[in-house]
């Protein structure tokens, strides 16, 4: 009988155009040998006449797919992305304590890449006191720690590493500030409460990096759900992202996917430069 390392659940917007969200989620877990399960808090895409972007799912759907995949599968790790609203967070914190999931990851996705709005003002508060301390790690880019620090400037890797102390007050076990809208190659740094870390990788020059934050954080969680150290799990899904967006690709003249599957069809290019520091 197959049987999966490890079952994994990703609890997120469904991106339309398969390149982020829910979609991203699942393509990577496949990848990394996690079984993959989602519950879906929002489905994002734009109608064409009325212009609306995002269309909640019920308090009553979200329990409801939760309690589906606890029944017929159940789950070692947890991912979270785009929640939206203070309710659903509430939600989402209450099912997953109940269900005492080990690993979780809480992606804290805000804008989309395509200016989707992907969180409201009023549930920011909502995430930094009711989830993030639940988590493994939390996995802010520049834009979110930003907000998450009150509206802080960050625009150097000092800044970063600044911003993942700071952030790791908040309560979440480990913080990964990822730089990759600085210049300059992709640098993210990571703070576990005692040593920062930080990792590198050469910047990529494509457009199409639709995506990218949701398939490095789930790549984040199958790898650490999986019982990787953390440094080692973020350091191998970072690998795992480069690949992707140096095989990014694009079917129109809109922002593309990066390519989940790159790493398996044409091997992981470039080594990530990993530094500790005490
Ligand atoms: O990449 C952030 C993101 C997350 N989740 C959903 C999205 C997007 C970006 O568009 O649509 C559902």
């Amino acid at each position: 009988m197959m049987e999966f390392p490890v079952r994994v659940i990703t609890i997120a917007g469904s991106a339309a155009g398969g390149s982020a969200g829910i979609q991203a989620d699942l393509k990577t877990f496949e990848e990394l040998d996690a079984y993959g399960m989602s519950i879906i808090t929002a489905i994002v895409g734009r109608h064409p006449e009325t212009n609306k972007n995002v269309h909640l799912q019920s308090i009553e759907a979200i329990e409801a797919q939760f309690a589906t995949a606890m029944k017929q599968v159940g789950a070692d790790g947890v991912k979270t992305g785009m929640l939206f609203s203070k309710e659903v967070i509430e939600v989402v914190a209450r099912l997953i304590q109940e269900k005492e999931i080990k690993t979780i990851v809480v992606d804290p996705v805000m804008i989309g890449k395509m200016n989707s709005k992907l969180l409201k003002a009023d549930a920011i508060e909502a995430l930094i006191h009711q989830l993030i301390p639940m988590a493994t790690i939390i996995t802010p880019n520049v834009p979110e720690a930003s907000i998450l620090l009150g509206g802080r400037e960050l625009n150097t890797v000092d800044d970063l590493k600044q911003a993942a102390v700071d952030l790791h007050q908040l309560g979440a076990k480990n913080v990964l500030v990822k730089g990759g809208r600085l210049k300059g190659p992709a640098v993210d740094v990571l703070y576990d409460g005692t040593a920062l870390t930080t990792f590198t990788a050469p910047r990529i020059n494509t457009v199409n990096t639709s995506g990218a934050g949701c398939t490095y954080s789930a790549a984040i969680t199958a790898n650490l759900t999986k019982g990787q150290a953390v440094a080692d799990a973020v350091g191998k899904a970072k690998s795992f992202v480069t690949t992707a967006i140096e095989h990014g690709f694009s079917y129109t003249d809109i922002v593309g996917p990066t390519y989940h599957a790159a790493s398996r069809k044409f091997g992981e290019a470039h080594s990530i430069k990993i530094e500790t520091l005490t």
